[in-house]
C-alpha cells in the first residue's frame, strides 16, 4: 500500500524509492494506486542505451548523467539487468558498476528474466520516473547477442553503443542493430583502433549520426548530447514522441496481461494429471479447450 498526499511527492527521493520498490515487487498495485499521477504527455526525454556486453553502456550513462546535470538537467537512469542463469539471481552488475552520481540524479536497477523483453516492472518504473519530473531518463538494456527491440517501444530515441575489437558481434550488429538505433556511439575512442570501427560503422549506417566518445575519460560527450538534442527536436516536430508514449502504454498493457495470463496458465497446468496427459495424448485438444474456459472465468473474476 502506498498513499501519497499528492503526485508531487514523487519528486521526493525517499518516496520515489519506495514506489519503485513496490513497482519491482508488485507493479499492478502501483498502477492501481498511482495511474492518476502518470504523465499525460511526453515530459522526459527517454534515451534507450543498448549494445553488447562490455561496450561501456553503464559508463556512458554515468558520464552522461554528470554532463547533463552540469547543464542544469535532472537525470534518472533505469538499468535493466538480466537474470543470471548460474546464480538464479539478478547479476546487478550495472548497479555495482555505476560510479557515484550527483545528488540531483537518480539511478535504479530492475531485473529482467528475458533478455529480449522489458517486464511490466521495468515499464512501470519508467512511467513512475517520468511522473517524478526528470528531464532525461536513460534506460540501459542488455543487447548481448540479441537485438533488444523492446527498448524501441519505450524510448524516444535509442543509442546503439559499440567499441573497437567487437569481432563476431559485428555480424550481429549488421544483422539487426542497424535498424534499431537513432544514434550510433563508438565508445573507447581512447583506444587507437576505435578509428577503424568508427569508419566501419559510418559506412554501415550511412544516414544516421555516428559519434565517437570515450566515456571513461569523458571525451566528446558534449557532441553526443548535442546530437541527442537534435534528434529529439526533430521527433518533436514530427509528433513521434506522442506516438512513442502511446506505444509505451500499449506495451505496458500487453505485458500486464501477458504476465497475468502466464501466471494463471502455469497455475492451471499444475492441476493436470501427469499420467493422464502422457498416456492419452488424444485428449490434448479437449484439454486446451477446457483450460481456455477456466482461464476466461478466472480472468473475469480478476485479482
Ligand atoms: N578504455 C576505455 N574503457 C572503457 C570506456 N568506457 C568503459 N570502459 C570500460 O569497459 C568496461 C565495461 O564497461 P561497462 O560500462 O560496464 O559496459 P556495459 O556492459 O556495456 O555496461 C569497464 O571496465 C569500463 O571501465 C572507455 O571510454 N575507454
Ligand atoms: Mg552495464
Amino acid at each position: 500500500m502506498i498513499s501519497l498526499r499528492s503526485c508531487e511527492e514523487l519528486g521526493n527521493k525517499v518516496t520515489l524509492s519506495k514506489v519503485l520498490s513496490l513497482a519491482e515487487s508488485n507493479p499492478s498495485e502501483v498502477l492501481v494506486e498511482l495511474s492518476h499521477c502518470l504523465p499525460r504527455e511526453p515530459r522526459a526525454v527517454v534515451v534507450g542505451v543498448t549494445g553488447p556486453q562490455g561496450v561501456g553502456k553503464s559508463t556512458i550513462i554515468s558520464s552522461l548523467i554528470r554532463e547533463l546535470n552540469s547543464g542544469g538537467h535532472r537525470v534518472a537512469a533505469l538499468l535493466v539487468d538480466p537474470l543470471s542463469p548460474l546464480t538464479g539471481g539478478a547479476v546487478l552488475g550495472n548497479r555495482l558498476r555505476m560510479p557515484e552520481i550527483p545528488d540531483s540524479a537518480f539511478a535504479r536497477s530492475v531485473w529482467a528474466e528475458d533478455e529480449r523483453a522489458l517486464p511490466l516492472r521495468a515499464i512501470t518504473s519508467l512511467e513512475v520516473l517520468e511522473a517524478a519530473g526528470y528531464d532525461y531518463i536513460l534506460v540501459e538494456t542488455p543487447g548481448a547477442g540479441q537485438v533488444n527491440t523492446s527498448v524501441l517501444k519505450v524510448s524516444d530515441l535509442v543509442l546503439v553503443v559499440l567499441m573497437p575489437f567487437l569481432g563476431d558481434e559485428v555480424q550481429v550488429i549488421k544483422a539487426g542493430m542497424m535498424e534499431v538505433g537513432d544514434i550510433y556511439v563508438v565508445n573507447k575512442a581512447d583506444v587507437p583502433e576505435a578509428e577503424l570501427m568508427y569508419g566501419y560503422v559510418k559506412s554501415l549506417v550511412k544516414d544516421k549520426p555516428v559519434v565517437k566518445v570515450s566515456a571513461l575519460y569523458r571525451k566528446n560527450l558534449q557532441e553526443l548530447i548535442e546530437t541527442i538534442k537534435t534528434v529529439v527536436s526533430r521527433k518533436d516536430r514530427e509528433n513521434e514522441r506522442i506516438r512513442k508514449r502511446l506505444d509505451r502504454r500499449k506495451y505496458l498493457m500487453e505485458e500486464a496481461l501477458l504476465e497475468e495470463l502466464q501466471h494463471r496458465i502455469r497455475e492451471e497446468l499444475e492441476e493436470f494429471d501427469r499420467t493422464y496427459l502422457l498416456s492419452k495424448p488424444e485428449i490434448l485438444p479437449e484439454a486446451i479447450r477446457g483450460l481456455k474456459t477456466r482461464l476466461a472465468k478466472k480472468l473475469l473474476e480478476g485479482p
